[in-house]
């Protein structure tokens, strides 16, 4: 046989510039309320960051993984999901969990340590906060496949880092939604970081969206910091999946603006000057620029919603804090329907009898 080649393309994608300038062919049809809700959400997202990395240098608060400045790919993306969509999150999705109405204080009970916090309401389709790196990738995946048997007409949409992507379960994950055609969308935010490893010491591919081609369905690639864009690309992902088409691979490119967690410092591997150029894409910045245009945003409006938010996260700390010390045996009770011998010698041993 002679040889032949095969191409392939990855479509980019961009609709908001970074100076809140829009291609107004792509802009997906959202009302200026779902507008306003998105600006806030993000506005929200980056306060309560704020405040989840201060409770953590008072000693309040445990490790945290902050958003700055990936807002938009993750409020973007929740926006597409309706309420009977699943969302599987990592570490990394501050905004996601606003979008879907996670308890406040339940997040930061979370982060202080305290697993109850990940108690999801009986209401909210969210799984918990995964911290092993790509491990969600199998369970969302696992669940889009029990939505097809059950011929549900809902989705799945997982969201994983550029460094998931060198893990075996991505593949694995990748593979099987592939083979099965399941109906999942994979939300990667490309930060260009997994702690000091740069993406391009993570894969030599170009993008990492066209690793969806080699597992037989589409990949996209879209400005993460443009929610617009995230927004289009994740609708139309979950339409896909919705209808029965399967998956879809969406790489946000976008930029961790803080350090990868508070147990690190990213001046040790990153230059000021990288940073300051992130900066100037800053997601929230840019929405603000195109919401001033279209006389949706201003100052008022923005110590308004600025004061309803700090007030809101002050009542959540609260009610995080003073919520009262947990029983011994919740640190056993949950892994198992009943309890294994092996647990039980374990609980007896914890409890001092
Ligand atoms: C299985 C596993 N190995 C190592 C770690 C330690 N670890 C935590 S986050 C991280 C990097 C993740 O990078 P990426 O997937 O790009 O997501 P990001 O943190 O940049 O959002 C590593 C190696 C872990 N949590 N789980």
């Amino acid at each position: 046989m002679p040889r032949q080649s095969m191409n392939f393309n990855i479509e980019i994608m961009s609709i908001l510039d970074a100076n809140g300038k829009l291609d107004d062919k792509l802009m997906p049809d959202i009302s200026e309320h779902h507008i306003k809700s998105m600006y806030e959400a993000m506005v929200l997202a980056r306060i309560l960051d704020d405040r989840l990395l201060k409770l953590q240098r008072e000693g309040r608060s445990g490790t945290y993984a902050s958003s700055l400045g990936q807002e938009a790919t993750q409020v973007g993306s929740a926006f597409a999901l309706r309420d009977e969509d699943w969302m599987f999150p990592y570490f990394r999705e501050a905004g996601a969990h606003i979008v879907r109405k996670f308890p406040l204080a339940n997040y930061m009970l979370y982060w202080m340590g305290d697993e109850r916090g990940m108690k999801i309401p009986e209401n909210i389709n969210n799984f918990t906060i995964c911290i092993p790196v790509s491990t969600q990738i199998l369970h969302a995946v696992g669940a889009a496949f029990a939505m097809k048997h059950k011929k549900k007409p809902n989705a799945v949409l997982v969201y994983l880092g550029d460094g998931a992507t060198s893990k075996g379960d991505f593949h694995e994950g990748m593979n099987f939604a592939g083979v099965f055609n399941l109906p999942v969308v994979f939300m990667c935010q490309n930060n260009q970081y997994a702690i000091s490893v740069p993406v391009e010491r993570q894969t030599a591919s170009r993008t990492l969206a066209q690793k969806a081609i080699a597992y037989g369905f589409p990949g996209i690639k879209v400005d993460g910091n443009d929610i617009f864009a995230v927004f289009a690309a994740a609708q139309e992902a979950l339409q896909r999946a919705r209808s029965g088409k399967g998956p879809t691979f969406i790489e946000c490119f976008t930029y961790r603006m803080g350090d990868h967690t508070t147990s690190d410092d990213a001046s040790r591997y990153r230059t000021a000057q990288e940073l300051e150029e992130w900066k100037r894409k800053d997601p929230i910045e840019r929405l603000r620029k195109y919401m001033e245009s279209k006389g949706l945003w201003n100052a008022d409006y923005e110590s308004v919603i600025r004061q309803d938010f700090e007030e809101r996260i002050e009542q959540a700390v609260k009610e995080a804090e003073s919520k009262p010390q947990q029983a011994i045996e919740d640190m056993f009770s949950y892994t198992y329907a009943a309890m294994p011998q092996n647990l039980k010698e374990q609980l007896k041993e914890a409890k001092g009898d």
